[in-house]
């Protein structure tokens, strides 16, 4: 991997984009990397939490690679987007849950690469911003759909309308991060955030992502029949036999096994 490290701490795995001569740019090599890597993720069962952040203290990844977009003939910017919005949609899609560690700019297609995590914390000197209308363009990795079903639809246009970046208090308060904190302690809290959901039953945290995600786009009655579902799939696993015996004997689980 050229623009892409990759590392797995106990059940917990940690990608980092990493062009820091270009504030983590994203040009279609890195994305075919980072594609790749999700391929690999997925496909491991010993990950139960996947961490995406950014090399360096400057930027989580300052936007698709401007440089390479601005010859792009109509054709290879299609090309450009389809291949953006797979890897992105593969990201969103992981049953795993992504937590997005953003430290510094988070433009563009990086404000998009963290809307496809479920949960973002960032640095006190991260902005996040949606510049594409001020270089003649739309969000094309996904922003005009996912930010708006995060934030709301007004925050949303008036962010993505106007181009303007926003910094991390501004992020937290208007729903865009889950907690902001000094750069210094990110990864700290990051990993901590990760530990802590890793040790809760894999198999149940899958299923609650993707009961959430399957709701968001379903009528209420749809998503309460889905949810019965994946619930009671839960009692053909060995965790929840395991964990509700030790619930009655009064012990604690001391790891899941993931079955
Ligand atoms: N692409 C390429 N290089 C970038 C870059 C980017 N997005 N952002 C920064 N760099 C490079 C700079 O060119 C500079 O390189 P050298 O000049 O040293 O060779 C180096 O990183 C350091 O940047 P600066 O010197 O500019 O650093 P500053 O601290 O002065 O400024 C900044 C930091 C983040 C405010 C500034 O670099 C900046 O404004 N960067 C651009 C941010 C931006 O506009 N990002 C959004 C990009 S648009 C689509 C697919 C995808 C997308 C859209 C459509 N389809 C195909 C439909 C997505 C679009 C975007 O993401």
């Amino acid at each position: 991997m050229e623009n892409i490290s990759f590392e797995k701490r106990d059940n917990v795995a940690v990608l980092k984009i990493s062009r820091p001569k270009f504030l983590n740019a994203l040009n279609s090599n890195t994305l075919l990397e980072l594609g790749s890597v999700i391929e690999d993720v997925k496909k491991d069962r010993d990950i139960y939490v996947l961490v995406i952040t950014g090399e360096g203290n400057k930027a989580f990844v300052a936007g698709a690679d401007i440089k390479e977009m601005s010859n792009m003939s109509v054709f290879e910017a299609r090309e450009f987007s389809i291949l953006g919005n797979k890897v992105f949609r593969k990201i969103e899609e992981l049953e795993i849950p992504t937590i997005a560690a953003v430290n510094g700019y988070a433009l563009g297609g990086g404000c998009e690469l963290s809307l496809c995590c479920d949960i973002r914390i960032a640095s006190e000197n991260a902005k996040f911003g949606q510049p594409e209308v001020t270089l003649g363009i739309t969000p094309g990795f996904g922003g005009t759909q996912r930010l708006s079903r995060i934030i709301g639809t007004s925050k949303a246009k008036e962010l993505i309308f106007t181009g303007r970046m926003i910094d991390a208090k501004e992020a937290e308060k208007i729903g865009l991060v889950n907690k902001v904190v000094p750069q210094d302690v990110l990864m700290d809290e990051v990993m901590d955030l990760a530990n802590s959901i890793s040790r809760n039953a894999p198999l149940a945290v899958r299923m609650c992502k993707v009961s959430i995600n399957r709701g968001i786009d379903v009528d209420i009655e749809t998503g309460i029949q889905f949810e019965a579902e994946v619930f009671s799939h839960c009692f053909s696993t060995e965790d929840q036999k395991d964990a509700m015996t030790a619930f009655l004997d009064k012990r604690k689980i001391d790891k899941f096994k993931n079955r």
